[in-house]
């Protein structure tokens, strides 16, 4: 059988090499053509091996990539989380600070105002201050001028007292002239510090105008009284009042005159 065989493929192969006869030697050969499908399949195989470890080598460097992206998403992920965590807490820890820092300056503003405002009023008493300062510069000038004349101080009056005698309306028109007037008794303190003078002399009081109705010089009417014991009488017209030293009690030493005789007269001047 497998003669046969040999004999139809040699026979075939004679007639073809009758038509091409550079195949000739090829077609000899019977045993080696019977290997070829193994050894392609071996070598596809082969092949089929390397691209499957092809493959799967890619395979795992690519599972490895998305594995390590995915890492480093995650990564990225907690840091911006941090971050952002972070950013929050410094942005808390700012507004805190500036809310403190706006109180700060509120009070800070406060103060300024207060002291900008206690400036003011110091700045004013010390205008006032001055201003005082000048007048009593200028009193002290007046006080001083006047006692030089022979004038006496007490409790803000000069007084000038006479070294002659007049009527009543005489003596005052001489205090008028020294830019003064009679004497007005306004407190006891007054009254006695003219007692101690010793005088007798025409005070600022009369009761010219309506009988009995006693009234200062300045038109103001008689309130506080210092009369002697009986006076006063009006004994013969007696309508200007002297204070009258020689009595024990220095706030009983009033007396109505008669306007026309003449008495010494103090004058006082208010400063
Ligand atoms: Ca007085
Ligand atoms: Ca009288
Ligand atoms: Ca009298």
């Amino acid at each position: 059988m497998d003669q046969e065989t040999s004999t139809q493929v040699k026979h075939t192969h004679t007639d073809t090499h009758t038509k091409h006869n550079s195949t000739l030697y090829v077609s000899t050969e019977p045993d080696s053509s019977g290997k070829r499908p193994f050894l392609v399949a071996a070598v596809c195989l082969g092949l089929l091996c390397v691209l499957l470890a092809g493959i799967i080598g890619l395979s795992v460097y690519y599972n490895r990539a998305i594995k390590d992206s995915e890492d480093k998403r995650n990564n990225l992920s907690q840091s911006c989380s941090l971050y952002k965590t972070n950013t929050t807490a410094e942005r808390g820890q700012l507004q805190t600070r500036y809310n403190n820092l706006t109180e700060e300056r509120d009070q800070l503003q406060t103060r300024y105002n207060n002291l900008t405002e206690e400036r003011d009023q110091l700045q004013t008493r010390y205008n006032n201050l001055t201003k005082e300062k000048g007048h009593i510069q200028a009193k002290l000038y007046l006080i001083e001028q006047h006692c030089q004349e022979g004038w006496r101080y007490f409790d803000s009056s000069l007084y000038f007292l006479s070294s002659e005698k007049k009527t009543w309306k005489e003596s005052r028109q001489d205090c008028l002239d020294r830019g003064a007037d009679l004497v007005i008794i306004n407190s006891k303190e007054e009254q006695t510090f003219l007692f101690n003078l010793h005088l007798r002399a025409w005070i600022g009081l009369t009761d010219s105008v309506t009988e009995g109705t006693w009234k200062w010089v300045d038109d103001t009417s008689l309130t506080t009284k210092y009369w002697r014991g009986g006076q006063p009488d009006d004994n013969g017209q007696e309508d200007c009042a002297e204070i009258y030293y020689g009595q024990d009690d220095p706030v009983q030493t009033w007396n109505d005159d008669n306007c026309l005789k003449y008495h010494d007269w103090i004058c006082e001047k208010v400063v």
